[in-house]
């Protein structure tokens, strides 16, 4: 930690052609894949991280440890979206190209539990990055981070033309950062950009959502570590897609001549319950002797279908979703029995 510790406030050469990105939430599940994506294509990343009293740096370790990463560029800053006064005096300093705005609280069902901070950070966050940019009048391109969790309980299939029904406060916050994002650019011509990205899953995602949840209770439950599984509603149906492609398309929109908003999706639907048959099939079990339910994991109030249609990002972008709903599964299923030590033993015991 002591490197990444210097590295926070180490003086940065900001000569020659490099391009320079600036990341929100880059230790983050999203942030952690798009900051292996810009240093592979040469820029220079700068991420903001969170002070916090144990390591969160996680999953951007190997950003440090990777020999054929030598000599990357990847340097952290402290900070946190409620603090705008900090943002502009990083921004000065760092002079980035790019701007993707990944920070946020991201649980919908914690956004139930804390709305008014989810508001604070979630959607006040954006406006204070957006007034940072207006501030130091750094000629930047920007992203942020949108969410299929706006459409709510709009009928699917879900577009760029879907009127928005936000049934969360981190939807009603996530809306509040598109629309604001939108007037920065309409009233100061800011080249900025709204991804509305439909749920993106891998072995990176945080452990409780869903999916995660259940691929790493495949693996407890198979060594030993868990009995049960307790989850809410089984009935929701996500359009679920692969991180690394989706990160892949907030890099694409900053790249084409005009500024615009994409929905990022797949095109197909599937219940919690089907990631379940799925998921626990794959390794020869049957779910429902381990799974219960617990009315604590249900919301207020539930998004029942997100389907997104992804055909703008396909024809302005060249976008196309690359991994299926069971390649998905079968990703993250492999990699939590490999971090159990069970991947090779349970395959092999599969397919025998
Ligand atoms: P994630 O894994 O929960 O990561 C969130 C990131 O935001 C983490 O780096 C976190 O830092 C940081 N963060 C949280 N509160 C912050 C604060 N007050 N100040 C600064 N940073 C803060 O989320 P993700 O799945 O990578 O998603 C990235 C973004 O896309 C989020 O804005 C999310 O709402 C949005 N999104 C995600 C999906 C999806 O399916 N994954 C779909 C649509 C939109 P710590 O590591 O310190 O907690
Ligand atoms: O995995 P989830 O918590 O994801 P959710 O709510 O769809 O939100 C994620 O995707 C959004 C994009 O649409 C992002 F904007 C957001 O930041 C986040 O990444 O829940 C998926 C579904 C829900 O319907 C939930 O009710 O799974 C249902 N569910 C059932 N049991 C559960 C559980 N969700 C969680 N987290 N935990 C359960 O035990």
């Amino acid at each position: 930690m002591s490197d990444r510790e210097g590295s926070t406030n180490a003086a940065v050469n900001f000569d020659g052609p490099t391009k320079r990105a600036f990341v929100t939430g880059v230790t983050g599940q999203d942030g952690s894949y798009l900051a292996e994506l810009l240093l592979s294509k040469g820029y220079e990343v700068h991420g903001l991280i969170r002070r916090s009293s144990s390591f969160n740096t996680e999953r951007i370790e190997t950003l440090y440890q990777d020999p054929h990463l030598e000599g990357t560029r990847l340097f952290l800053h402290y900070g946190d979206m409620s603090d705008g006064s900090m943002l502009a005096r990083l921004l000065t300093r760092v002079q980035p190209h790019e701007i993707y705005h990944l920070g946020a609280q991201s649980h919908v069902r914690v956004s139930f539990d804390m709305p008014e901070y989810t508001a604070d950070v979630t959607g006040i966050g954006t406006l204070r990055l957006l007034e940072a940019i207006r501030e130091t009048e750094i000629p930047v391109r920007f992203y942020q981070a949108g969410s299929s969790e706006m459409f709510g309980a709009a009928p699917p299939p879900q577009s760029e033309r879907t009127p928005f029904y936000p049934r969360s406060p981190y939807a009603a916050a996530k809306v509040y950062s598109h629309w604001i994002t939108v007037n920065y650019r309409e009233s100061y011509g800011l080249f900025a950009c709204n991804g509305i990205l439909f749920n993106h899953e891998s072995p990176r995602r945080g452990q409780t959502f869903v999916t995660r949840k259940i691929s790493r209770a495949v693996a407890n439950i198979l060594s030993g570590r868990q009995e049960k599984l307790y989850l809410g509603n089984l009935d929701a149906k996500r359009d679920w897609g692969y991180a690394p492609e989706f990160v892949e398309a907030m890099w694409l929109m900053l790249q084409h001549d005009e500024p615009g908003d994409y929905v990022i999706a797949t095109g197909e639907t599937h219940s919690v319950r089907e990631f379940l048959d799925e998921a626990f099939g794959l390794v020869g079990l049957d779910w429902q002797s381990h799974v219960e339910i617990d009315p604590k994991y249900y919301r207020p109030a539930e998004v029942d279908v997100l389907l997104g249609d992804a055909s703008k990002a396909r024809d302005a972008l060249g976008w196309v979703p690359k991994t299926k709903f069971k390649d998905l599964v079968r990703i993250m299923v492999e990699a939590d029995l490999e971090a159990v030590g069970l991947r090779d033993k349970v395959l092999q015991g599969v397919s025998n």
